[in-house]
């Protein structure tokens, strides 16, 4: 039995059936066509495959790098990767060539990431840089690096909010763990894959990487931070989750200064200006990065029973900060010290400075306080003896209420998403609520095991038809774009004979 907690070492399995379960057979012929690519390549079969999990949050966004813990599951659809050491060289190919061609890289683990020549090979070498730098920080004795040949094959849609480059990285990190004879635990994994992904060019707050590999089969994770930990949430029998993918594209790197990036930056300040409400001096609330930070200040001024929980910091914020916009003028005013000091050395936030001169500050405290407490409210309605449609119920009502909170509070909605969640809930979803970053992307829905045929047939019919009539997706596709899932295996290293 797969086991997910952070202290355990990775799962290695010398069979597919501890991760595939029902859906071996399938995975075997996947496994063989990857073997097939993999000896046409490089002469003679794979020592090991190392496979990682897509995932879908079902609760708690955007609140990972504010500190707050998150709830997501890891997915059936995975990326493996096939590898062997031989030339002196990282030969990376994909089964897909066509897609993903084949790059080369050096051994050498100080090489650098180019990020202006964005290519997916980069998300290999992310994880190989990852590995060595990991083993330095424990002051750890590094095996000399060797070539590595590798054959990669994903099934997670790419751009789609479902974490397919959490995937990759990590199953990248396994096979070169592997392959020089390393071993770390799987909350090390998360971290330093978190901290690596980083080279190819985006700021990750580190959900996807810890449910990519604390993943396990039938069980949802209440994930933290600060050290990364997962801890179980067992789903009502009858619980599906449908994905659908809203087809609206998001590109989160390329528009972080107007949305990811700008909201991380929103809510430090709005921490900051709470913090100085709450009695700090400006310098010490110059120095608050996240909300979670401040929970302390607020519970010192609300005190009661009720002073460490959202409510008291829902009636601070409505309290202390005003509606509407805060400009940059009254915040350098407010906090004593021009933005661009403030963020002195941090690149990305220093852009974000340069495209924006006003900041939302109440509705993005408003998300992020209640949206952390529907955290721990769901796994509670899952972990009660309360009747199943009563928790489905309820969890639904937290699912609409986490998306009302993105579209209205955060702003990390979109036309798309919203017509979906729509479509989801008049096609019977108990909950729906977008996934991920927003902005474009996928939708989650909690549907009954029963219901789940009909409620796809339904959002065929009402969201996808008519992007095949318009000619944007081939009917034969549709498959891809939604899809049941229950919560999937974690990252693995497979040791097989295929
Ligand atoms: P997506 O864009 O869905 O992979 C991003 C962040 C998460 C989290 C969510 C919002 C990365 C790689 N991931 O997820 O850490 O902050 O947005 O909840 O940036």
């Amino acid at each position: 039995m797969p086991t997910g907690g952070a202290g355990d070492p990775i799962n290695v399995y010398s069979e597919l059936e501890p991760v595939y379960g029902d859906a071996t057979e399938t995975a075997r012929r996947r496994y063989e066509t990857i073997k097939a690519a993999f000896v046409e390549r490089f002469g003679s079969a794979p020592e090991a495959y190392a496979r990682s999990p897509g995932r879908v949050n079902l609760i708690g966004e955007h609140i990972d790098y504010e500190g707050y813990g998150v709830l997501p599951m890891a997915l059936a659809v995975d990326t493996v990767v096939a590898v062997r050491r031989g030339c002196d060289q990282l030969v990376v190919c994909n089964v897909d060539a066509a897609k993903y061609p084949e790059k080369v890289f050096s051994v050498d683990p100080a090489q650098e990431v180019d990020v202006g020549k964005h290519n997916w090979g980069n998300y290999f070498v992310a994880a190989y840089k990852g590995v060595f730098e990991h083993l330095a920080e424990k002051g750890q004795q590094a095996p000399a690096p060797v070539g590595l040949e590798i054959m990669v094959h994903g099934t997670v849609p790419t751009g789609g909010g479902l974490s397919s480059s959490a995937a990759i990285v990590c199953a990248s990190a396994m096979a070169v763990m592997r392959m020089h004879g390393i071993e770390f635990t799987k909350g090390e994994v998360a971290e330093f894959t978190a901290r690596a992904e980083r080279y190819v060019g985006v700021t990750s707050g580190g959900m996807d990487q810890a449910i990519s590999i604390m993943g396990m089969p039938g069980i949802a994770k209440l994930v933290e931070f600060n050290p990364v930990r997962a801890s179980d949430v067992v789903l009502p029998e009858g619980t599906v989750f449908v994905v659908a993918n809203s087809l609206a594209v998001s590109n989160k790197a390329e528009s972080a200064t107007k949305h990811y990036n700008l909201r991380v930056v929103e809510c430090r300040l709005a921490a900051a200006a709470l913090a100085l409400a709450l009695g700090q001096s400006r310098e010490e609330a110059r120095k608050i990065i996240t909300l979670k930070e401040v929970e302390p200040l607020i519970e010192a001024k609300y005190s009661g029973p009720k002073a460490s929980t959202s409510g008291a910091q829902l009636a601070a914020v409505q309290e202390l900060l005003h509606d509407g916009a805060y400009s940059t003028g009254e915040i350098e005013e407010l906090l004593g010290t021009k933005l661009t000091d403030l963020y002195e050395g941090n690149a990305s936030a220093l852009r974000v400075l340069g495209a924006n001169d006003s900041f939302e500050l109440k509705k993005r405290a408003l998300h992020v306080y209640a949206e952390k407490q529907r955290v721990p409210d769901f796994r509670d309605v899952c972990n009660s003896g309360a009747p199943v449609d009563e928790k489905m119920a309820k969890l639904g009502q937290l699912m609409d209420e986490s998306h009302a909170s993105c579209r209205d509070l955060y702003e990390c909605s979109s036309v798309e998403l919203d017509a979906l969640v729509q479509v989801n809930k008049g096609a019977g979803a108990i909950g729906s609520r977008l996934t991920g970053a927003g902005w474009g992307g996928c939708t989650v829905s909690l549907v009954r095991q029963e219901d789940v045929d009909a409620f796809i047939e339904k959002v065929k019919e009402g969201y996808f038809q008519g992007l095949v009539a318009a000619g944007r997706i081939k009917a034969e596709e549709l498959g891809e774009h939604i899809f049941a899932s229950k919560p999937a295996a974690g990252g693995a290293v497979l040791n097989l004979r295929l």
